[in-house]
C-alpha cells in the first residue's frame, strides 16, 4: 500500500469511543395484532456510538416478549451492557463489517448485535460523507411499498383497512392470518380486491396437518404464505412447498446466509422476507441477500413496527438490487403520531420511498430533544 491509502484509511477509522443505550416508550396508534399476540406500547431500544466526531444510530427490533423471536427489549439490554458492548468498546475499525469478529463468540441475541452493528454503519456512513444505502452497495433510489396489517375485529374491518390502504398508494398488501381467521378472510379480501398483490403471514400458528386449508386458499392467487409452520422448522416447509402452488417465504427460520443456504437447497422456500435484526445487522442483510440472489430468489424487507431510526435502516437496505418485491417497510404516519426522525419516513402516492441523497443514515435526522422525553432508562459507556 502506498503511503496516499494508508494516509486516506487512516483518515476513516472509526474509534468506538463512547456507546449509549436508551429505552424509549413509544404508543403505536393502532393496536397491532397477530397470531402470537396484540402490541400497542412499544419498548424501543436505541443505540448510539460516538467516535468522538460523528454519531451513529441503530435499533434493536426485538419485541416486549418473546413471541416472534426469543429475544426482548430487556434480554437485548442485558446482551448489549454485559458482552456486545465489551466486546466492541475502544476497538477501531476501518469498517463496519469487522463488528462481526468482535462478537463471533457470541451465539445468536442478533438483534441486540444489529442495534450496535447499524449504529456502526451509520457512524462510517456520517464520517465518510456517503449516504448509508450506496455505503452498503445500494442501488435502487426508489424502493417499492407494502403495507402489514394485523388481525381486525371484523372482517369488514379488514375489508375498510384494505381500502384506505390501497387507496393511500401501496403495491402489495399483507395481512395476517391465524386459526379461525383464514380461508374465509382470504376469500373475502380477494373477492373484494380481485387486482391487488395480496400476501398472508401465519407467523408460524400452523402445523402439516392443516395442510388442506393452505389447499383452500391456494385458490385465490396469493403471492406467498410468509411463515405458516414453526419458527425453527425447514423440514416440514420443504414439505409444505412441495403439495401447494403457493410460495411459501420463510421469515422467523432464517438468521444467516447459511440458514438461506440449506432452506433453498431443500426446497423450503421460494422467496425470503429478510429482517435487519433478526440477521444480525447490514452485513448479515447483504450475506443472506447474495445468497439468495446467486440461487434465483427473491428477497423483501421485513418490519418490526420501527421507530424512524430502524425505519430509515430499512429503507437503506431496501436499495441492495435483489429486493425486487414491495417491503414491509411503509410511512412513519402509520405507526406514530409523531416519529423520532425528522423529516420521518414519507411513501409517495405511487406507493414508493426515496432514498435520501445525503450523506449518512438516520443519524442526521433524529430528534435529540423528543427522544429525551421518551427516555424511561439510559447508560453510557465510555472506553
Ligand atoms: O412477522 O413480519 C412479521 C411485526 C412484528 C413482528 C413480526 C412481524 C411484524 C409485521 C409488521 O408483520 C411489519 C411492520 O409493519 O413493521
Ligand atoms: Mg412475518
Amino acid at each position: 500500500m502506498n503511503g496516499a491509502l494508508i494516509f486516506l484509511s487512516l483518515e476513516h477509522r472509526v474509534f468506538i469511543k463512547q456507546i449509549e443505550l436508551r429505552e424509549l416508550r413509544m404508543q403505536l396508534l393502532h393496536p397491532f395484532e397477530t397470531s402470537f399476540g396484540v402490541t400497542q406500547q412499544r419498548r424501543i431500544l436505541i443505540v448510539k456510538v460516538t467516535d468522538g466526531s460523528h454519531a451513529g444510530y441503530g435499533e434493536v427490533t426485538a419485541g416486549e416478549g418473546p413471541f416472534y423471536s426469543h429475544e426482548t427489549t430487556e434480554t437485548a439490554w442485558h446482551v448489549l451492557r454485559d458482552f456486545i458492548i465489551p466486546a466492541a468498546l475502544g476497538k477501531g475499525i476501518d469498517t463496519a463489517g469487522e463488528f462481526a469478529s468482535f462478537v463471533g463468540g457470541i451465539r445468536g441475541h442478533n438483534m441486540a448485535k444489529a442495534g450496535l452493528e447499524t449504529a456502526l454503519w451509520d457512524l462510517e456512513a456520517t464520517s465518510k460523507q456517503v449516504p448509508l444505502w450506496k455505503l452498503i452497495g445500494g442501488t435502487r433510489e426508489k424502493i417499492d411499498c407494502g403495507v402489514s396489517i394485523g388481525i381486525k375485529p371484523t372482517i369488514e374491518k379488514l375489508l375498510q383497512t384494505i381500502e384506505t390502504e390501497v387507496r393511500a398508494g401501496y403495491r402489495r398488501i399483507k395481512i395476517k392470518i391465524k386459526p379461525g381467521w383464514d380461508v374465509e378472510v382470504v376469500r373475502q379480501v380477494r373477492g373484494a380486491f380481485p387486482q391487488i398483490l395480496l400476501m398472508a403471514d401465519a407467523n408460524s400458528a400452523y402445523t402439516l396437518a392443516d395442510i388442506d386449508l393452505f389447499r383452500k386458499m391456494d385458490r385465490y392467487n396469493i403471492m406467498m404464505f410468509e411463515q405458516p409452520l414453526h419458527y425453527e422448522d425447514m423440514i416440514d416447509h420443504a414439505e409444505l412447498q412441495k403439495k401447494i402452488q403457493t410460495p411459501v417465504c420463510l421469515d422467523e427460520s432464517i438468521h444467516s446466509a447459511d440458514d438461506a443456504r440449506k432452506a433453498i437447497q431443500i426446497g423450503a422456500c421460494r422467496i425470503i422476507n429478510v429482517k435487519l435484526g433478526r440477521v444480525g445487522g447490514h452485513a448479515g442483510v447483504r450475506a443472506v441477500h447474495d445468497v439468495c440472489r446467486d440461487h434465483g430468489i427473491p428477497v423483501w424487507c421485513g418490519g418490526m413496527l420501527e421507530s424512524g431510526i430502524g425505519r430509515l435502516h430499512n429503507v437503506a437496505l431496501s436499495s441492495l438490487e435483489n429486493f425486487s418485491l414491495p417491503g414491509d417497510v411503509s410511512d412513519s404516519k402509520r405507526y406514530w403520531t409523531e416519529d423520532i426522525v425528522d423529516p420521518p419516513v414519507e411513501v409517495s402516492s405511487q406507493g414508493q420511498i426515496t432514498q435520501r441523497s445525503q450523506p449518512g443514515g438516520p443519524g442526521p435526522y433524529v430528534k435529540p430533544a423528543l427522544i429525551d422525553q421518551l427516555t424511561v432508562r439510559s447508560q453510557v459507556f465510555s472506553a
